[in-house]
Parts: C-alpha cells; structure tokens; sequence
C-alpha cells in the first residue's frame, strides 16, 4: 500500500472504531464523536476554548440534522484541520529555510 492509501484507510478505520462502540457503526453519535475528538485530536481540541466547541463542531458537521454523523458528514473535519495543518506546515517550512 502506499503512504496515502494507508493514511485513508487509517482515517477510515478510526471513523469506524469510534462509531461502532454503541453497535450502530454506520454513525458516530455526539458522545463517540466527542470521544474521538478528545482521544485522537486532542491538540486541535485543547485549541477549542468555548466548552461547547464539540456541539458546536457536530451541528455544522451535522448535514442532515439527525445529531449522527455518517463518514460523509465527518470527512469536512479531517479535510479542514488537514488544510489547516499544511498551512502551519508551509509556514514551519518556510521559517526554517530563512535561517
Ligand atoms: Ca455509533
Ligand atoms: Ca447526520
């Protein structure tokens, strides 16, 4: 496997490790996702001051309005933290080479 076929199917495999703990794995219910979020992010969440950041996240992830969020509704998280991340990493980067 290659390095990005691995990291997709990594992201894959904790999506379904979180969401299968209360049997329903097709889901990630606010309490698994809050748990996902504290065991697997927890840099991103300690940047998070407002303690209702985790509902907050989840109701704009949430498309559909069924407070669950499904593989499709959870990816826009991974995808915005994961542009976020290569932003500080260009910036890290570009710092570096200067010296
Ligand atoms: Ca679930
Ligand atoms: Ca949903």
């Amino acid at each position: 496997m290659t390095e990005l076929e691995r990291g997709m199917e990594s992201l894959i495999k904790v999506f379904h490790k979180y969401a299968e703990e209360d049997g329903d794995k097709k889901f990630l219910s606010k309490k698994e996702f809050k748990k996902l979020l504290e065991t697997e992010l927890p840099s991103f969440l300690k940047t998070q001051k407002d303690p209702k950041a985790v509902d907050k996240i989840m109701k704009d992830l949430d498309q559909n309005k069924d407070d669950k969020l499904d593989f499709d509704e959870f990816l826009p998280l991974v995808v915005g933290l994961s542009m976020a991340c290569e932003k500080c990493y260009a910036l890290h980067e570009q710092k570096k080479g200067k010296k």
